[in-house]
């Protein structure tokens, strides 16, 4: 039994954490597990969103602290070099949106990778801890590089150096999630949302992901040179052409992500 299960149907890649019993945290396995799930959703061309979600009560509880690899003593260094970092820059370089379907509780590792998606929706009932603090480190998985950018210096100072489980309607108050929704309707907004960005105009999802990323580290001036590169290669897409083309007929358009 893997501990992350991967399907793909419509043009949606599933990456589903499978290790409820453990919250599903995270060990090399399962770490591996998801990395081959966003290396399949970058190398097949019939996926054009996917669906990061988590089987059981919660999301996921971060490092599993009672795999030996991740014993006191032990370099977390390599750990991270190893299993995290390659699993959080697949996410943020694929060129194709991500949505967390964020279930329960999400915490160290587990609220940086919900934090790693394009757009976060959590169940009302679901909260969000950088618990790292509280065993002696630092948050990981880009938390200090993300924290800050989605919720502000003072808040991400906050919630890393005091440990405290926030909740899904906090999360969504400072801009760390885009929505908190009833517990009974997170499957039927998910879908609906991942649905909508399969069939999206995929390379100009791919041009925000990159353009939006990226602009943390330009000033306006290369921002607008990006934006004007961006915007030429998709002038020449198939997908322009069918949104035009759809919008002077007064039609729904029908992107194919070309
Ligand atoms: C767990 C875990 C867990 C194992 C719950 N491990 N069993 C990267 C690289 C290298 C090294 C270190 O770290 C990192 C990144 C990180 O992610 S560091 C942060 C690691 N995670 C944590 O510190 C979170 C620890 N867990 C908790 O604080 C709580 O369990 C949370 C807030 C997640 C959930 O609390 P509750 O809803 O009250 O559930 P619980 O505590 O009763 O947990 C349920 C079970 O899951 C329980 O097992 P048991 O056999 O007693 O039922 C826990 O031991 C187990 N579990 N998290 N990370």
């Amino acid at each position: 039994m893997s501990a992350v299960q991967i399907s793909v149907s419509n043009g949606v890649l599933r990456v589903t954490l499978d290790r409820p019993e453990k919250l599903n945290a995270i060990d090399g396995e399962l770490a591996d597990a998801a990395l081959a799930g966003f290396e399949r959703a970058r190398t097949d061309d019939s996926v054009r969103a996917v669906l990061l979600g988590a089987n059981g009560r919660g999301f996921c509880a971060g490092q599993d602290l009672s795999d030996p690899n991740a014993a006191p003593g032990k370099n977390l260094g390599l750990l991270l070099e190893r299993h995290y970092n390659p699993l959080i820059r697949a996410m943020r370089a694929l060129p194709k949106p991500i949505v967390a379907r964020v279930n329960g509780v999400a915490a160290g590792a587990g609220a940086n990778l919900a934090f790693a998606a394009d757009i976060v929706i959590a169940a009302r009932s679901a909260s969000f801890i950088e618990s790292f603090s509280r065993i002696g480190l630092v948050p990981d998985s880009g938390g200090t590089w993300m924290l800050p950018r989605l919720i502000g210096h003072a808040r991400a100072s906050a919630v890393a150096m005091l440990g405290e489980k926030f909740s899904a309607e906090q999360a969504q108050a400072w801009g760390a999630i885009w929505q908190a929704v009833d517990d009974d309707t997170l499957d039927a907004v998910c879908e609906r949302i991942v649905a909508q960005l399969a069939q999206a105009p995929t390379r100009a999802l791919a041009a925000i992901k990159s353009a939006l990323r990226d602009a943390w580290m330009r000033d306006l001036d290369a921002a607008l040179d990006a934006e004007r590169e961006l915007q030429s290669e998709l002038g020449a897409s198939d997908d322009f052409r069918e949104g035009v083309e759809a919008f002077a007929a007064k039609r729904q358009p029908s992107f194919r992500g070309r």
